[in-house]
């Protein structure tokens, strides 16, 4: 195995630095050997470049890619959607020599070139892959015994022939990798359905992307969870700045949004500012109290 770049994105640099600090300290934590990629663009945002043009698109993924080449690394990304734009990109450059050709004459004029000799991880399914659920769930020392709702987002499941990590209808891989922290999975309706910000609808029609944030933590209120855990910094926006903007609208939900490297590090025993919950906009004191007795144990 290859060691890793970290791609970091837009949304955790410019909104949830938390989660970045978070991460180095779980691949620290885990021993593996990683560092920032450096010089990095946007990936671009699939739901936005890729719908408009592909060539576009295709040749910013690989600019971003031929990064890492050069560092002979892997990409390791923290975001669904930077998963979906370099895990795709990758693939569609890998396998048709014309694309590449193309994608090439572009890159030629900046001096650099795409080989196609690396692979883009995503932080969920690297884990699950290459530690285990059981592996990870031996490492903990804090058992977090809280009542979890898992969001898998659109696109670390969608679509399911590119994706290969289980059974999309109801996947489980990212529920085991919760429960390895000591904590239950809560089965809840809209489980695998969007958040609401994916794919340009956060950006061009805002009040249908508030209605999708409000069924879908209505679902999860009614299952009642301690929070909600994601993978993608655009999901946890969704949540924790979309509670705030429901609340304007006299609707009160009050959940905790955590990311995974966050919840990782919790159960590594680092402290809820440590693992940045102090940049979020919802901060739910019963979940930190909640927090603070279990780590105490
Ligand atoms: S980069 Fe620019 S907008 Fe974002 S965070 Fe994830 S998807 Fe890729
Ligand atoms: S869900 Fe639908 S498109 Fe997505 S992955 Fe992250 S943002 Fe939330
Ligand atoms: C969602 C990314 S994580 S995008 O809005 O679909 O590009």
């Amino acid at each position: 195995m290859k060691d890793l770049s970290l791609f970091l994105g837009c949304v955790i640099p410019n909104r949830y630095p938390g989660i970045e600090k978070a991460t180095g300290l779980i691949l620290d934590r885990l021993g593996i050997k990683w560092s920032e990629l450096k010089e990095a663009s946007c990936c671009p945002a699939p739901g936005i470049f890729r719908s408009f043009d592909k060539i576009t698109w295709l040749t910013i993924a690989a600019r971003n890619i031929l990064l890492a080449e050069e560092n002979n690394t892997d990409i390791l990304t923290i975001c669904n959607g930077c998963f979906s734009s370099l895990m795709d990109a990758n693939n569609m450059l890998k396998n048709d020599e014309a694309l590449r050709n193309e994608v090439n004459l572009h890159l030629k004029k900046i001096n650099k070139e795409y080989k196609g000799t690396i692979e883009v991880r995503h932080i969920i399914e690297f884990l699950h892959k290459e530690i285990g659920a059981k592996n990870l769930n031996k490492l903990i020392e804090r058992p977090l015994d809280l009542r979890v709702a898992v969001h898998y987002g659109c696109h670390l499941i969608k679509p399911t022939k590119d994706r290969l990590l289980g059974d999309w209808e109801c996947p489980v891989f990212f529920d085991e990798l919760v429960e390895a922290t000591g904590a239950k999975s809560i089965p809840y309706e809209g489980k695998t359905s969007c958040c609401g910000a994916g794919g340009g609808v956060r950006s061009a029609m805002l009040e249908t992307s508030f209605k999708m944030t409000e069924y879908k933590l209505n679902m999860i209120k009614k299952a009642g969870v301690d929070c909600i855990v994601e993978a993608c910094p655009f999901c946890h926006l969704q949540y924790d700045a979309g509670q705030v903007e429901l609340e304007k609208a006299g609707k009160q939900f009050n959940i905790a949004v955590v990311h995974y490297s966050q919840l990782l590090g919790l159960a590594f025993g680092f402290t809820p500012d440590e693992v940045g919950l102090h940049l979020n906009a919802i901060r739910n004191p019963e979940f930190e109290a909640r927090v603070a007795q279990l780590q105490k144990k």
